[in-house]
């Protein structure tokens, strides 16, 4: 079981190094900009779980500079999301707001919406600035 996970793994960590998807091309103030507000983000994940690459794709393919927590090779990364958010499931983005509250959102397809929400209708203007 744990040789057919590792080939499962090492199968998705190729296939998405080999179709990398290209990052959106802002300028440097908007990028900078854009860094600020993803400074608040963290990703909890593990390498090769195939919901956590779906969720680093949807970053990357938005250029955002989220950290990551790696939670399988980190005891305090898993501590931090068994304690925050309440279960050991990644993918889980921890979304810091502007007071300071913490929301802890798992499901991928949640965190991707909701990165698609928050940053994407920022592109257009982003692209025209850099060209
Ligand atoms: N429906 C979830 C599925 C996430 C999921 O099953 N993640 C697995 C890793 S691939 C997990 O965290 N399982 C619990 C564990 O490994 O302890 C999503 O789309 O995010």
């Amino acid at each position: 079981m744990a040789v057919i996970r590792w080939i499962l793994g090492t199968l998705i960590l190729t296939l998405n190094w080999l179709f990398t998807p290209r990052g959106v091309k802002r300028s440097a103030d908007a990028q900078i900009a854009m860094d600020e507000q993803t400074a608040k983000l963290a990703l909890y994940h593990y390498r090769a779980c195939p919901f956590c690459v779906k969720v680093r794709r949807a970053m990357k393919r938005q250029s955002l500079n989220i950290a990551t927590r790696d939670v399988k090779r980190s005891e305090a990364a898993k501590e931090q999301l068994l304690s925050g958010g309440g279960n050991l499931k990644v993918p889980c983005l921890r979304i810091e707001n502007e007071q300071g509250g913490v929301e802890w959102m798992y499901e991928s397809a949640d965190i991707i919406n909701y990165l698609n929400s928050r940053f994407a209708a920022e592109q257009p203007a982003a692209v025209t600035a850099s060209s």
